[in-house]
């Protein structure tokens, strides 16, 4: 009797331990413990690093077991059974989504298990960081075992100090997970597809001991350059080179930052000389290196001003979204983008409505292209949840200290079309406060609202922004294009207010002499009324055609659309220009001619 009562106690305890998991529903709280955030980030750019790309092994996970029951302990010497076997998990490049790798996964949502080794030799003296440039719509980390940390948000890049658990040989393990949630930014509903996966690169970074973590080079006005540095180290100061504009300055440290202003006497970046100077700083034995526009931007009134000289963007919108890559994209991509929104005659891009690949900024300073860069503050959100807003003040303060050194980025959007409450407006003017105290050289907007009884752009938000975005399909979802003509009269506003959409859907190929809906010709048409009445207004400053290219949202699926928002100049393959591409075309080349 007493061997058997002690059995089954034993029994019970075993149960419970390997049991308990099954009954944790509070298991992801742990992981979130440890965020990843903003104030851990180290800038890449200017830096070698090692590219952890190629192909790494992958898993759906989709009860989050990998979390719950711990696999990412497992070590290949279990003397019990264990429900996974990495190295019979698929084999995909990394980065991409895995949407597009694997057709089983073309509509997954959940958890993905991404796990790849490598190998490393630290150099004495130095730490490592691993850097994420995006995954989507978050990632928890683990090396060798040990967990890391947990990011949120799909589009801004995170870093983690990795000095003290690296070895020879290193197993990464990341669960990325793109559950949508009404707790995240964005939110559930989007009209764009929700591709998932570590879609930008991966690297290993290696910095000496005492490193620059953060630099920003800009305008201060026409005649002053000024530059702030943050550090993290021992050294009392920090060389700051550009040869062709004759600095050489030792600039001394206080407090882990150093900040210099010295006149300007160089050439302004502009879109028609896109000049640049070459930077470099060293700190010890760190070095950073970086090719720098110089310009102001500005407003006065209701105009944008570009190094004092009124400018109308002739721009453009465009999603992340490629047939073949989904959000993936490459250098080749991100050029072929730009060139077509050259060849369309714009002067600047909305990228809507995440952040965008850094090489987008890079290449438009490279080829003279403005930028509007925007936070997926998108339709509703939980504005009243601290938790969010933190969120979203972490996603725009890692795509600052990203971005900021890139001249083309004129605009940081803090969000589009939200509902009008007071929460949203304190979540959003906090959100505007923090872009001007990261980065006071450039210009706040949002996408704002419209009264539709009144006819006239009213939000409370605009007090907060240097611009004004407006989206509007008078012509297309409201078929009175006449509303349009009395909204531009009743919105006279002393800031500057740029249609930030109007569009409206055509597939490509589809003709009809009558202009039926979802025709080229109704696209094309609808785009000649709507210039001759922004055009005709003193209230626009800037047009953006919603939008370049075909994208795909799980929102359309009428026998026209099939999965796809057709509101593109040109079609999904990027091959097919629809009639409306040339309409706009002609359009922006008048604007041009006229020197507006
Ligand atoms: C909008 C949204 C954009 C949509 C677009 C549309 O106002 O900002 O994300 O895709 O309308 O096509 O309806």
């Amino acid at each position: 009797m007493l061997v058997f009562s002690s059995l089954q106690c034993y029994t019970t305890c075993m149960q419970t331990i390997y049991l308990s998991h099954l009954h944790d529903q509070a298991f992801r709280a742990k992981f979130h413990q440890k965020q990843l955030a903003c104030d851990q980030l180290v800038t890449l750019t200017g830096r070698t690093s090692i590219p952890l790309e190629g192909p790494w092994r992958l898993c759906p996970d989709q009860y989050d077991t990998c979390l719950r029951a711990g696999w990412y302990a497992y070590t290949g010497k279990e003397t019990t059974p264990v429900d996974c076997d990495f190295e019979f998990w698929k084999e995909v490049i990394v980065p991409s989504v895995w949407n597009t790798e694997h057709e089983p996964w073309e509509y997954y949502e959940g958890s993905m298990l991404y796990r790849t080794e490598f190998a490393s030799s630290q150099k004495e003296g130095t730490r490592t960081f691993l850097v994420f440039e995006g995954v989507a719509n978050r990632a928890y980390v683990f090396l060798n075992g040990i967990y890391l940390g947990f990011h949120e948000g799909a589009s801004t890049p995170f870093s983690v100090e990795i000095t003290a658990s690296l070895q020879d040989r290193n197993t990464l393990l990341v669960c990325a997970n793109n559950t949508r949630s009404v707790s995240s930014v964005p939110s559930e509903n989007t009209d764009w597809f929700n591709y998932g996966g570590i879609y930008r690169q991966v690297h290993l970074m290696q910095v000496s001991p005492s490193f620059i973590r953060h630099w920003y080079v800009r305008l201060l006005d026409a005649h002053t350059l000024g530059i702030d540095i943050e550090l993290s180290g021992i050294h009392d100061s920090v060389q700051v080179v550009c040869k062709e504009l004759g600095l050489s300055l030792l600039v001394a440290v206080h407090d882990h930052k150093a900040s210099v202003q010295v006149p300007f006497t160089g050439q302004v970046w502009d879109i028609e000389n896109p000049k640049r100077y070459t930077f470099c700083l060293q700190y010890g034995q760190d070095r950073v290196e970086d090719t720098i526009g110089l310009r102001t931007i500005a407003c006065r009134g209701n105009q944008i001003l570009l190094n004092d000289k009124p400018i109308f963007l002739r721009g453009v919108c465009l999603h992340e979204d490629h047939p073949d890559f989904g959000r993936y994209v490459n250098e080749n991509l991100v050029r072929r983008s730009l060139e077509d929104a050259k060849l369309l005659g714009c002067n600047c891009i909305r990228l809507s409505h995440y952040p965008h690949h850094r090489y987008m900024a890079e290449i438009a300073d490279e080829l003279g292209m403005l930028l509007w860069e925007e936070l997926p503050v998108y339709w509703a959100i939980a504005f009243s949840e601290p938790a969010v807003l933190a969120d979203a003040k972490n996603q725009l303060s890692e795509l600052i200290l990203r971005d900021r050194n890139r001249c083309s980025v004129i605009i940081w959007s803090v969000g589009n079309e939200n509902p009008d409450t007071d929460e949203r407006l304190a979540f959003m003017s906090s959100l505007a406060s923090l872009a001007r105290s990261l980065d006071p050289s450039r210009l706040v907007g949002a996408a704002c609202l419209v009264n539709e009884h009144t006819l006239c752009i009213e939000d409370r938000l605009e007090a907060c922004l240097d611009v004004i975005g407006l989206n509007e399909y008078y012509g297309w979802y409201d078929p009175d294009m006449g509303k349009l003509k009395i909204l531009l009269e009743h919105s006279l506003k002393d800031k500057p207010v740029l249609i930030t959409e109007f569009g409206a859907g055509a597939k490509a190929g589809f003709h009809d002499a009558e202009a039926a809906l979802f025709s080229e010709e109704r696209q094309a048409l609808f785009y000649k009324q709507q210039f001759v009445l922004l055009l005709g207004s003193p209230t626009v400053s800037g047009t953006f055609p919603w939008l370049l290219y075909d994208f795909r949202s799980p929102r359309r699926m009428n026998k026209y659309q099939g999965g796809y928002n057709r509101k593109g100049l040109i079609d999904q393959s990027r091959r097919h220009k629809k009639l409306a591409y040339a309409t706009v075309q002609t359009e922006y080349r008048r604007i041009k001619e006229q020197g507006r």
